[in-house]
């Protein structure tokens, strides 16, 4: 199996950004992980110790190389201008669930190469894939692969697509040869953009992130401090402000992926709706999108919170 024709499959079916990684353990990541830790930084949507996160065999003991896809997920909706009162919503929820998208799609890739082992008279490639669903670091195995370098916002930043690209990961049971990709030079400089951009300061020098004051964690977060209710403002769910305001996420191609498409309507939800869906309405409205494991009484008390902060 070679780099090359997965290559070329990959970009047949739409794949924006593919890679290949040795699956021995993450050990360039250990650090940063034990860090995380160590400074109360956890989200509690990690999973796992640092040490089993970078240990790609305990998730699959017959792993043998692994592949890595990048998806774009940009576009760029425009607030409507009207008097009414909107509440904003991550570009991660516009559109369809990345994380059914993105498995669709390394299945879709692992269908084609094991159609052509077959006529080849090959053995099968048994396989595992993840997005978003295990304790495995996504960006860690995506940063090996040459996707991209960390930037301050603590995203995978790619020199093309910014850093608006979902990640999926796939381990296999067989050996690819693929060329050895040299790491991807930080790239922040002294830019302080993102830093600058965030409210209420949560990413600190030195690539961290303190959840309890990030937007994107505080609206999924289930039980809030009086002070962490405080800082949710524009977002009802997630928060882009690290990633609008980097360098690299100016002029970017609109994805090509038709399931992320969405609307302004969707975008920017008009909280008084918001306040009245019953249960289905929500559902229908959020319930195929990044939020709806989430359900509609987080959201509807971020719109709360929303509404009180404005005053
Ligand atoms: C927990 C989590 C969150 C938490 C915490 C985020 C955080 N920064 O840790 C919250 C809820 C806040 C969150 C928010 C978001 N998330 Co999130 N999240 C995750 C999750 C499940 C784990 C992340 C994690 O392990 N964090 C702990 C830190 C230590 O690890 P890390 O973020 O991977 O960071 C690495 C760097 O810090 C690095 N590092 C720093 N400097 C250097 C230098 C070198 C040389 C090396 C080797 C490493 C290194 O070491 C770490 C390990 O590799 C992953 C999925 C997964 N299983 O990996 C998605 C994931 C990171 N999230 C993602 C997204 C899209 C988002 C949001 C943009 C969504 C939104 N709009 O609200 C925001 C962005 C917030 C931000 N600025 O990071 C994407 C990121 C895609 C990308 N291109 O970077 C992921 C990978 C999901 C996916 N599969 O696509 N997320």
């Amino acid at each position: 199996m070679n780099e090359e024709k997965i290559r070329k499959i990959a970009e047949n079916q739409g794949i924006d950004l593919i890679g290949f990684f040795s699956v021995a353990p993450l050990s360039e990541c250990l650090s940063h992980l034990e860090k995380r830790v160590e400074q109360g930084f956890s989200t509690g949507f990690e999973g796992g110790t640092p040490q089993e996160r970078i240990d790609y065999l305990k998730h699959f003991s017959k792993a043998k190389s692994g592949i890595v896809i990048g998806v774009n997920y940009y576009q760029s909706i425009h607030r409507p201008d009207d008097e009414t009162s909107r509440g904003a919503v991550a570009a991660v929820v516009w559109g369809r669930d990345y994380h059914e998208v993105l498995r669709e799609k390394m299945r879709a890739l692992m269908d084609t190469l094991n159609q052509d082992q077959i006529v080849a008279g090959k053995p099968k490639i048994g396989y595992e894939a993840y997005v978003d669903n295990s304790p495995l670091v996504d960006r860690g195995s995506a940063y090996r692969a040459g996707l991209g370098f960390f930037g301050k916002n603590n995203c995978l930043i790619n020199k093309t697509l910014g850093s608006y690209f979902f990640i999926g990961q796939i381990l296999v049971d067989t050996d690819i040869e693929f060329s050895s990709t040299a790491a991807i030079e930080n790239g922040c400089g002294d830019c302080r953009r993102c830093l600058d951009a965030c409210p209420h300061n949560a990413l600190g020098d030195g690539f961290s992130l303190d959840p309890s004051k990030c937007v994107a964690f505080l609206t999924q977060k289930k039980e809030l401090t009086p002070d962490e209710e405080k800082r949710i403002s524009t977002y009802l769910y997630g928060c882009d402000l690290c990633q609008q305001a980097c360098p690299y996420n100016q002029e970017l191609e609109k994805t090509k992926e038709e399931r992320f498409w969405t609307d302004d309507e969707t975008a920017y939800p008009k909280i008084e709706a918001l306040l009245k869906l019953s249960n289905k309405e929500f559902k229908n409205q959020f319930g195929k999108t990044a939020a709806g494991w989430r359900g509609k009484k987080i959201m509807v008390r971020n719109a709360k919170l929303f509404e009180k902060n404005k005053k």
